[in-house]
C-alpha cells in the first residue's frame, strides 16, 4: 500500500516565517502604510516540497508579460491589496506560493491568497528583477520593496542624478558605502504597478541592489531576507540623517573623498566608478 507522504506545516516553514516578520516590522517602522509595499523570495523546490505536494495547483493565474528565464521557480510573494500590517496574523489570504510554469507564461498558486487573491501588482518588477539578479548573483533570492519615508523625502529635496544621491548618501553615515558599494539606481518618476517600470526597474538592478522610485519608494534586492532589509535599513538611515541636517548649507564637514576611498579599501569593496574624486 502506498501511503502519501506526512507534509510538515507550511506555518512553521522558516521561509513563511520569514515572510510575517519582516512585513510586521516593515509596517512598524511606517515605511508600508496601507497596502504599500511588496516581497517576492525565491525558494528551492526542496523547501517548498517539505510542507506542499507541488502538483497540486490551486489556481493558475497567465502573467502579461513571459518570464521564460524563472521557468518552473518557485516564490512566496505578498498579495496584492494586502496590508503589512495584517500579513503576521492572517498570512494564509495574504501571502501566496506560487510557481511560474514551464513555458513562463503562467503561474500556478500552490498555497495561500485562499481568498481569491493575487500576487502583487508589482509582479512586473520583482520578476523582471529577480531575472536580472541571478545573472549576476545566482544565490540572489529577495526583492523587496517598501516606502522608505526618508528616501522618499530625500527625492524631493535633493538631485536625482544617480551619481551625486549616492555620493550625499554615502556621506551621511560611515557604513554606507561598506553596505551598498554598487551605487543606487534610480528611475524617472514612472505609473506603477506597470510592465514598463518593471523593465525600467530591472535594467537598473543589472547594476545596483538599490533602485529608487522618485517620490514612491525604493526597490532592494539580496540573498536574505536580513541582508535586503538591511541594504534598504542603510539607505534609509543616511536619507533620515539627511532630511534632519534638512538644509545642506548648515553642513559644517562632512566625510571627504578620500575617506571614502580609505573606507572602501579598508572593508574590500569597490565604489562605483565615477563617483568619488580622488
Ligand atoms: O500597492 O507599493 O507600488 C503596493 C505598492 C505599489
Ligand atoms: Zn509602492
Amino acid at each position: 500500500m502506498i501511503t502519501a507522504i506526512q507534509k510538515e506545516n507550511i506555518l512553521e516553514a522558516p521561509f513563511v516565517k520569514e515572510m510575517r516578520e519582516a512585513t510586521f516590522n516593515l509596517w512598524k517602522l511606517g515605511w508600508d502604510e496601507r497596502n504599500g509595499g511588496n516581497i517576492s523570495y525565491l525558494l528551492q523546490e526542496e523547501e517548498v516540497s517539505r510542507y506542499l505536494d507541488v502538483n497540486q495547483v490551486k489556481r493558475t493565474l497567465p502573467l502579461q508579460f513571459p518570464v521564460a528565464e524563472l521557468a518552473n521557480k518557485y516564490f512566496i510573494v505578498t498579495g496584492s491589496g494586502k496590508y503589512f500590517k495584517n500579513v503576521k496574523g492572517d498570512p494564509k489570504n495574504t501571502l501566496g506560493i506560487v510557481k511560474v510554469d514551464e513555458s513562463g507564461n503562467n503561474i500556478y498558486v500552490l498555497w495561500g491568497f485562499e481568498d481569491g487573491s493575487n500576487p502583487t501588482s508589482e509582479l512586473p518588477s520583482h520578476f523582471m528583477s529577480h531575472i536580472a539578479r541571478l545573472k549576476v548573483d545566482a544565490n540572489h533570492r529577495i526583492i523587496m520593496h517598501n516606502h522608505a519615508t526618508n528616501i522618499i523625502a530625500m527625492t524631493f529635496m535633493h538631485d536625482l542624478d544617480e551619481a551625486s544621491f549616492t555620493k550625499t548618501l554615502w556621506q551621511m553615515c560611515t557604513e554606507c558605502i561598506v553596505v551598498f558599494p554598487d551605487a543606487i539606481g534610480i528611475l524617472p518618476w514612472m505609473v506603477p504597478g506597470t510592465e514598463a517600470i518593471g523593465q525600467k526597474t530591472a535594467d537598473k538592478m543589472k547594476a545596483h541592489r538599490l533602485v529608487l522610485w522618485p517620490h514612491h519608494g525604493i526597490f532592494g534586492a539580496g540573498t536574505t531576507m536580513d541582508e535586503t532589509f538591511g541594504l534598504i535599513e542603510t539607505a534609509e538611515k543616511a536619507a533620515q540623517i539627511y532630511t534632519i541636517i534638512g538644509d545642506s548649507s548648515k553642513i559644517k564637514q562632512t566625510i571627504s573623498d578620500k575617506e571614502l576611498d580609505a573606507l572602501a579599501k579598508a572593508f574590500h569593496v569597490e565604489p562605483k566608478a565615477g563617483i568619488l574624486t580622488i
